[in-house]
């Protein structure tokens, strides 16, 4: 049975945990609460030297980065095929999957950890949090957990940031618009990498993403939710951040109300 190490059903973690609740496949959950900072204590730096989340193991091997270890469980394991057989449909997956992760992703990340993660943690014991980031092994982490917790992200970079979001609300409501899934015919591992970053967006964007202007999207957002393996991992929620999705069980009259 593969063991995954992940944080809460979103972003990065929800990945692999959506992909294998689709597959059908059983999973031993090894929660890592990010906020603690469980995944740079040494005992999660032996699985991961890079002290990032998720990782997961399976026969003997580690496997790190969430969309490839997707595509591996994917390949590996019996159960419903998320990966489309036409070549141009299987084209568009891994276009929409690295949109999100090179360019949509960071952005929502940045504007996650200024208005979540930074805030979650900062009233903490000053020389607690100076230990905790000297103890994060990869020098391009410390400074995001630097920016996080001194609220340091630039105007600038914030601004840059919203702006990839907006295009990004945009590009997804075109692409369903044309097509039932974002490759195509199929639900596939692009909807599973998307959803875990969309579903915030008629949260924390309600003008440009909304039932009126983006009905598209928030069908597709309430189609997915609706899957008994999204019920299955998002229940696996720990925080706020879990609660959030709830109000895609609401019909749209009443999500817009
Ligand atoms: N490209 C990696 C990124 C992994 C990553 O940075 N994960 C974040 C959580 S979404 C993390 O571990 N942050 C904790 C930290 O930096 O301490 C992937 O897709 O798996």
């Amino acid at each position: 049975m593969p063991k995954l190490y992940h944080w809460e059903p979103n972003a990065n973690s929800g990945k692999p945990m959506l992909t294998l609740a689709e597959k059908g496949v059983a999973f031993e959950s090894h929660y890592l609460d990010l906020l603690n900072f469980d995944q740079h204590k040494p005992d999660y730096l032996a699985v991961n030297p890079a002290g990032t989340i998720p990782a997961m193991t399976h026969e003997g091997r580690v496997f790190t980065e969430s969309t490839a270890i997707m595509e591996y469980v994917d390949q590996a394991f019996p159960g419903p095929k998320l990966t489309p057989d036409d070549a141009y449909e299987r084209w568009r997956m891994r276009w929409w999957m690295k949109f999100l992760d090179q360019y949509l992703a960071p952005s929502f990340s940045m504007i996650g950890w200024s208005v979540f993660v930074g805030p979650s943690v900062r009233d903490r014991d000053p020389a607690e949090l100076e230990a905790a980031i000297a103890r994060i092994p990869s020098p391009e982490r410390q400074a995001a957990w630097r920016k996080a917790i001194y609220n340091e992200f630039s105007v600038e970079e914030m601004a840059e940031s919203n702006r990839r979001v907006a295009l990004g609300i945009d590009l997804l409501e075109q692409a369903l618009t044309e097509r039932p899934w974002l490759a195509g015919e199929t639900y596939s591992l692009a909807d599973i990498n998307a959803f875990n970053l969309a579903y915030a967006m008629p949260l924390s964007q309600p003008a440009l993403s909304n039932d009126t202007r983006t009905p598209k999207t928030l069908a597709w957002l309430r189609t997915i939710y609706a899957r008994p393996a999204t019920q299955q991992i998002w229940a696996m929620g720990r925080t706020s951040l879990a609660q959030r999705v709830t109000y895609l069980s609401q019909k749209p009259e009443a999500a817009d109300a």
